[in-house]
């Protein structure tokens, strides 16, 4: 949910108008709105490119991975797993457009540990991912860009960790 809806929904729950708090908080979001839209569309289109560096970190750290007996090992479980680092990244742009970690929280952090254990793929393999995602966007983006969807790179390594 944005700020938006959850201010509407909490003020409406007392049947009161938005605070001042809460209309500061949401002047906040719709001012840094352009910005954060500008950052989700260039991770979109450089979605493919960013997958691939940032599988080709973990592979070169975790070699073991990709080795015979490995979780992703052979062409199939390679490709899924890629496909995993593809699912967090899509969920940081879900975050940056929202302003707010809930979408990845709910769709990718919720049960994910106890999921990747039960699959045997090593958890530090996709939070080496998931940092290689945020470096490579970083090579796009200017400092300020770079430090905004940072902290969702960061919000998932931290929550998956
Ligand atoms: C959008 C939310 C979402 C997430 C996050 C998600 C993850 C997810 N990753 C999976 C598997 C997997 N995930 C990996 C990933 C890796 N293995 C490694 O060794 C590497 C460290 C790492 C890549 C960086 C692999 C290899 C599998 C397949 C494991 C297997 O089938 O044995 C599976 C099991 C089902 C399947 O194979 O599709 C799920 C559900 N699915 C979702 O819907």
């Amino acid at each position: 949910m944005s700020i938006v809806t959850k201010s509407i929904v909490n003020a409406d729950a007392e049947a009161r108008y938005l605070s001042p708090g809460e209309l500061d908080r949401i002047k906040t979001f719709v001012s840094s709105g352009e910005r954060r839209l500008r950052i989700a569309q260039i991770l979109t289109e450089n979605r493919e490119r960013l997958v691939k560096t940032a599988g080709e970190q973990v592979f070169q750290k975790r070699p073991d991975v990709v080795s015979p007996g490995g979780n992703a090992y052979g062409q199939e479980l390679t490709a899924t797993c890629l496909r995993d680092l593809d699912y967090y990244l899509r969920l940081v742009t879900y975050g940056i457009v929202a302003g707010d970690v809930t979408p990845i929280e709910e769709i990718g952090v919720i049960g994910a540990r106890e999921m990747y254990k039960s699959l045997g793929t090593p958890i530090e393999g996709i939070t080496e991912g998931v940092r290689g995602l945020k470096s490579a966007a970083a090579s796009l983006l200017s400092g300020e860009d770079a430090a905004e969807a940072g902290s969702y790179f960061d919000y998932v390594v931290g929550a998956l960790s």
